[in-house]
Order: C-alpha cells, then structure tokens, then sequence
C-alpha cells in the first residue's frame, strides 16, 4: 500500500533512523528544509516517475534498491513539496498525489467529530473515554463491576470525575481471554449502556460483534469501538452506517488469543498505518463518513513494549490517515514493566505519565483509561504546555501600525 508519512523529529538521530529504514547510510539523511516525508509501498511505475523528475527544491533519497524497493525520503520547504503535489496529480499520479496531500496536512487538527448530537472539535484539548469493563475477566479490573449497579454507580462516578465518553464493554480483550456467547455480552452491557445514556452521558460500546453493536446503538450508544477495526465481524461496519453512530477502529497483530505470542514488524508505524488505512477503507466502503471515525494503534495488542513506544513516539504520523486519534496506554503491562514489573493496580501514574507526555505532544484527540480524575487534570497541565502562546508582553500584542493604530 502506497503511504507517505511525516517524519517526526524531535532529535538528530530520528533523521537517521528514518535513513535506516530506507537501507541508507545514516550519514545521507539530511533535511532539505521544513518536513520530511517517508514514503513506502510505491509500485515500480511511480518510483520511477519520481526519478524522472525529482521535486524541484526538495531533496529526494531513494530507498536502496534491492532490500527497500518503493521506499524514498523527500524533504523540503511545505511549498515545494505542495507544488510536487500538485504536479503528481496533473501528470496523472493521482494515489501519490493524494497521500502526499495527507502527510502535508498531518500537523493540522483533523475535521470535527460527530456524536450523535455532540460534536468535539478535534485540536482544542485532550478528551477521555472512562473505562467500563462489565467483564469478570479484565486484566485490570475485571470483576468488580460485572453487576449491574455496579457497573452503572462506576460509569456514573467516571462521568462525575469528567470523563466525556463513558466505553461499556462485556468481553474482555486481555491476551489469551476467550470468547462470550453474544447472549451474555448483550446481557451485560445493553441495560448498562440504556442507564447511562438516559442519564445523559455520552457512551460507546467496546465491542467486535454487529449484534451488540446494533443492540447498543438503540440503547443510546453513540460510537461503536471495534478492536478488530472492522476486521472480524463484516456485519458491523453496515451497522454503524445504518445508524449514524461514530466509531473507533483500533489496530491489532493477530487476536486476544495469540496476540502476544511473538509480535513481529518489519517498520511497526508503517504497518500499523497500513491496517488503519484498510479499516478506514472499510468504513468509507460502508458509508461512514472521516468525520464518524477514530483510529486507535492498538496499544499492547500484537506488541511488544518497544513497538507500543515507537508508536506513542510517532503518534502524530498517523496523522496523515486524516482522522482523529484515540490511544489506550492506562495500566497496560509495557508501563508496569518500564516501572520494575508493577502489577496492573498500581500503573496509576504511569499511566498518567504516558497520557501527559503523549498530549504535550499533540499525538492524541482521546485517551481511553481508567483513572479519569487523575488523567483529567494531568492533562490539563499537558495540554496546555502544548498550547502555551504568551512568553511576556513582547508576544501579546501585535505591533502597533502607524498612527497610533491599536
Ligand atoms: N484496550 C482495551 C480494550 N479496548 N479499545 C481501544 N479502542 N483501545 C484500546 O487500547 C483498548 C480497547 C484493553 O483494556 P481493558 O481490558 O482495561 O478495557
């Protein structure tokens, strides 16, 4: 699949590593100016067309030939590149032209998303998905909220603490968990997500299976979250559709029975990237329009700690797929790890350094977690470190015009 990304460089060496992945010596990565943009999975006829003509003002590296074939890094001012945009598109590039359009608009905040009646402007601040697991298996907090009023008292304490989307689930997605009957995933989370929702929050169902889709979406569920990314069960993506609800579609290598087996990648951004693209396609093939989806890499499902961290580093690349971007870290094992094997009770502030330093960064538009009031007001902190504008009365005002103009 032809994807074209930006490269995000927070230090020296991310040139290189990107230089690494085309089988370039690093020495050879250098920026031309402004962006950098990875491009991968180009069929031989597009390479080369981009040989033939290499973008004026931009620097162009292909991939080595023989072990990266359809691999280049094209850097320079955002200008030259648009203008290497537009003359793919007239000379008939059209699937280039496009992904390059994407990636240059990456760094911009993606269309509103529509729930139900709630609309969130993506780019303002950080939302939270509250988690609630009807489950007696979570690997976190399976069991305690498996009763009904249980599971209703926590969703609405989650919503108190300010959660602005409340995730009912019945299945667990744990590594190794086995599958419910839909029977009894309908019996636990319809009449918890009914109450919810009548209470007046917005809620999502956490589910891969059309019949507890349809069944949640009547009972007031606004988003239907599908691990699978649509990828399981045909069913669901009409589903959605049919209802006008929105959905996150998340990434994950293999299922919850094998998942964490031995994840492989060659370039685990880039194939996360290319998953998410074939779900997104899905949904658009369904009649879900960009401003109904979220895209999820998938967190600890098919990954090992080091590719869950080049994924939270990289986060904005995804970007360029177009569409807002929710990430679950809370409590997942990578995080007890990094903090000397913590058990999952006691990954609460790792969990809140992994959502601050991931928002700082504007590399998500939800966290999905657990611990609500804590994230919430992590995150305020993050997100407005991102957004700080004023560094003294210098950057406040604009310069007065001539004759005293204000
Ligand atoms: N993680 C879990 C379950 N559902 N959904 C999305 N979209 N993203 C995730 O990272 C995710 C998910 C596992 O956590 P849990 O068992 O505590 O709910």
């Amino acid at each position: 699949m032809l994807l074209v990304r930006p490269v995000a460089r927070l230090e020296r060496s991310d040139l290189s590593h990107a230089a690494a992945r085309l089988g370039l010596p690093g020495a050879r990565a250098e920026a031309h100016g402004g962006m950098v943009l990875l491009v991968s999975g180009m069929e031989a006829s597009v390479a080369s067309w981009l040989c033939s003509g290499p973008p004026a003002g931009c620097r162009l590296d292909l991939g080595e030939a023989t072990s990266r074939p359809g691999t280049a890094l094209v850097s320079g001012p955002l200008p030259a590149l648009a203008a290497f945009a537009a003359r793919a598109e007239t000379a008939g590039q059209g699937a280039l032209a496009a992904a390059l359009g994407r990636a240059l608009e990456a760094d911009r905040p993606p269309s509103p998303l529509h729930l139900g009646r709630a609309r969130w402007v993506l780019g303002e601040r950080t939302r939270v998905m509250g988690v609630v697991n009807v489950t007696p298996d979570s690997f976190s907090d399976g069991g305690r909220f498996l009763q009904e009023d249980a599971a209703v008292a926590h969703g609405e304490s989650l919503a108190a603490d300010g959660a602005d989307i409340l995730d009912v689930g019945g299945e667990s997605t744990r590594p190794g968990a086995a599958r419910v009957p839909v029977e009894e995933e309908l019996r636990r989370v319809v009449p918890v997500i009914r109450r919810l929702a009548s209470a007046g929050a917005l809620v999502s169902v956490d589910t891969s299976r059309h019949e507890v889709a349809r069944a949640a979406l009547e009972a007031g569920a606004v988003l239907v979250n599908d691990v699978s990314g649509f990828r399981w069960d045909p069913l669901l993506a009409p589903v959605v559709a049919e209802a006008n609800a929105a959905c996150c579609l998340m990434h994950v290598q293999g299922t919850p029975d094998t998942m964490q087996r031995s994840p492989r990648y060659g370039d685990v951004v880039e194939e996360v990237m290319a998953g998410l693209a074939g779900s997104l396609a899905l949904a658009e093939a369904a009649g879900i329009p960009r401003g109904r989806v979220l895209l999820d890499p998938g967190i600890g499902f098919g990954k090992t700690a080091g590719h869950n961290l080049a994924l939270l580093r990289r986060a904005g690349e995804l970007r360029s797929l177009g569409c807002g971007l929710l990430v679950g870290t809370s409590r997942k094992a990578f995080l007890g790890t990094l903090c000397g094997d913590k058990p999952a009770g006691e990954r609460l502030w790792a969990t809140v350094g992994s959502v601050a330093a991931l928002a700082a960064r504007g590399g998500a538009d939800v966290v999905r977690v657990h611990d609500v009031a804590e994230v919430r007001d992590a995150l305020a902190v993050a997100d407005a470190i991102r957004d700080a504008g004023c560094g003294g009365d210098l950057y406040a005002r604009t310069v007065a015009g001539p004759a005293g103009a204000p």
